[in-house]
């Protein structure tokens, strides 16, 4: 036997304090955990477990099924945070998590998350009767036969995790693996640990050692022809300077690296790869003014640094693990490749045809884009699927047109407005996030043509890993109205302007989603950060709090 019928879980939505919970999951049944002289870890493992209805546990301890995987404390606001996961004797569930926040006095006041039911009571296998290098071997061979034989690849990973999917349980290998060529990748695939067989699998991608170099200022036109200045590393012994620099903001230094796919440059020589595995060819220049001759990587070198900054200075963040691990960017990837993409360890960026995209590291917004998606895989993980996926995709612009709005000074909301059409100028992005529904789609998707702008209208079918390029504008508009404003659908929503705001998506997205967030959640998590940034007084939610619920309700999410 393979595989488990999975029972029901249980939503965890609740907040407590001032307002009523705005999604009461629990009803009467609602109460704080509150104990002295007890570990915080155990007050989260002991509320997780009350969620459990049938609480007799067939092997272990309390608490057993929930694994903390991260915990902060925020000494903004005194309180204590973290993450779980769900485990069944030890192994991971793909896909679980929780979030829980205490206060000072151990209270819990928010969570989300599902919590399994009978999970404990569940007879799911646990060992496994192929090898992780035989799951490793499967995996690979589904890839190649999608995109063909692949030399290198830039990272495989995996893992043995249980694997709920359409109402069974499986024990499976989760082998991911990178790829840039002969076509970039990130492939998931889900291989069953007792027979071998690919459960499923999809793609996230849609589709020197630096020590002895000296840091020094480069210059060098971006992909729009702007002089542009940057962060390098020189050789002084031979005066070669690499696109190999730091990032430097708040006293903490994030290394970026930038490479070619394409071109081989006769000075170049390839940075170690037990660093960086493989990513491409050296960028390099010889001038001694260090002036950098590839606007492509011009570009993806400057804007990478761009959104760190802004990551850092915004949200206090040290690059996308929060760990200061390097940037690395690859430019020229593919022939007229229209796309940029996140692969788990890196950024990608194409040339664009020259008429739907031109280069596309020359996008600030898709730079902050791909690196939200860095930041979100560390934090939240949204599933790349159906509503996560949409909330995924979501985060992604508007955290990336943030960075952007910041870096520029200038309010402007269309994704990708730089690289889009070049032909024809002026015409705006691929995505409005003021107006989804302004930018036309394919019938594929929707009937109308338009981009979908509200909940009832979004797509339900399976394109688009379910839609997550299409349904993300539903969220995108939110963000716009909390920040700006407006009258959505008869309802008026007071904007509290952009500071606010990008605080609010941020602690929401960091602190309160998990890998399952759909649409509601993302209410009532944002609901929740705004709370705790502007907290109610006498009952009454902070004006901050409101403009987020108004926005919300507008689009149809109540
Ligand atoms: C364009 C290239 C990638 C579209 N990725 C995207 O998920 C893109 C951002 C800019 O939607
Ligand atoms: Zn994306």
């Amino acid at each position: 036997m393979k595989k488990a019928a999975i029972p029901t879980v249980l939503a965890l939505s609740v907040a407590f304090g001032g307002q009523l919970p705005t999604v009461p999951t629990f009803g009467t049944n609602v109460s704080t955990v509150h104990a002295e002289g007890v570990s915080k870890q155990d007050v989260v493992k002991a509320f997780l477990q009350s969620k459990v209805e049938e609480n007799v546990l067939k092997s272990g301890a309390v608490g057993d099924q929930f694994k903390i995987v991260s915990e902060q404390t925020d000494s903004a606001t005194g309180t204590y945070h973290v993450r779980t996961v769900e485990q069944y004797k030890g192994i991971p569930i793909y896909g679980s998590g929780q979030t829980v926040a205490l206060d000072a006095n151990n209270n819990v006041f928010a969570s989300f998350g599902k919590v399994t039911q009978k999970l404990a009571r569940s007879i799911i296998p646990t060992e496994a009767s192929i090898s992780e290098e035989d799951a490793v071997a499967i995996a690979k061979e589904g890839v190649e036969t999608q995109i063909g034989a692949v030399k290198n690849y830039d990272g495989i990973e995996s893992e043995l995790i249980i694997y709920p999917h359409e109402g069974e349980y499986y024990l499976t290998y989760l082998v991911k693996a990178s790829t840039s060529i002969p076509a970039p990748g990130y492939f998931h695939y889900f291989v069953d640990a007792t027979s071998g067989e690919v459960i499923n699998s999809f793609n996230t991608v849609h589709g020197v050692d630096p020590t002895t170099l000296s840091p020094v200022t480069a210059r060098g036109l971006d992909v729009h022809g702007k002089m542009q200045s940057f962060p390098v590393g020189k050789d002084l012994a031979t005066g070669t300077s690499y696109l190999y620099g730091a990032s430097i903001a708040s006293n903490n230094a994030v290394p970026i690296a930038t490479f070619d796919a394409k071109r081989m440059d006769e000075t170049a020589f390839i940075l170690g790869s037990a660093l960086l595995g493989f990513t491409g060819w050296e960028v390099t220049t010889n001038s001694a003014s260090n002036f950098f001759a590839n606007p492509a990587a011009v570009s993806a070198h400057f804007n990478s640094d761009k959104v760190n900054r802004y990551y850092q200075s915004t949200h206090k963040r040290n690059s996308l693990d929060n760990n200061g691990m390097p940037l690395i960017n690859t430019v020229h990837i593919g022939v007229k490749w229209n796309n940029a993409a996140w692969n788990g360890k890196q950024m990608l960026y194409g040339d664009g045809d020259g008429i739907q995209y031109s280069s596309l590291s020359g996008g600030l917004d898709v730079a902050g884009h791909e690196m939200t998606h860095g930041v979100i895989e560390h934090t939240a993980n949204l599933i790349y699927e159906n509503e996560s996926g949409a909330i995924n995709e979501s985060l992604a612009d508007i955290l990336g047109n943030f960075a952007q709005m910041q870096t520029t000074g200038v309010t402007e909301w269309d994704l990708g407005e730089e690289i889009t059409t070049p032909n024809i100028p002026g015409d705006g992005g691929l995505r409005s996030i003021i107006d989804p529904a302004s930018k036309k789609v394919s019938t594929k998707y929707m009937p109308s043509g338009h981009y979908p702008d509200t909940y009832q209208d979004r797509y339900q079918g399976t394109l688009d890993n379910g839609g997550v390029h299409i349904n993300s504008g539903i969220n995108n508009k939110t963000a716009y109205l909390i920040t700006q404003g407006g009258t959505n659908n008869g309802i008026t929503i007071k904007g509290i302007g952009r500071t606010k705001a990008e605080k609010i998506y941020y602690r929401a997205l960091t602190l309160y989603l998990t890998p399952t967030s759909g649409f509601k959640d993302m209410r009532e998590a944002a609901i929740q950060a705004a709370r705790d940034l502007h907290p109610d007084r006498n009952g009454v939610p902070s004006a901050e709090t409101k403009a987020v619920m108004d926005a919300y309700t507008s689009v149809g999410v109540n």
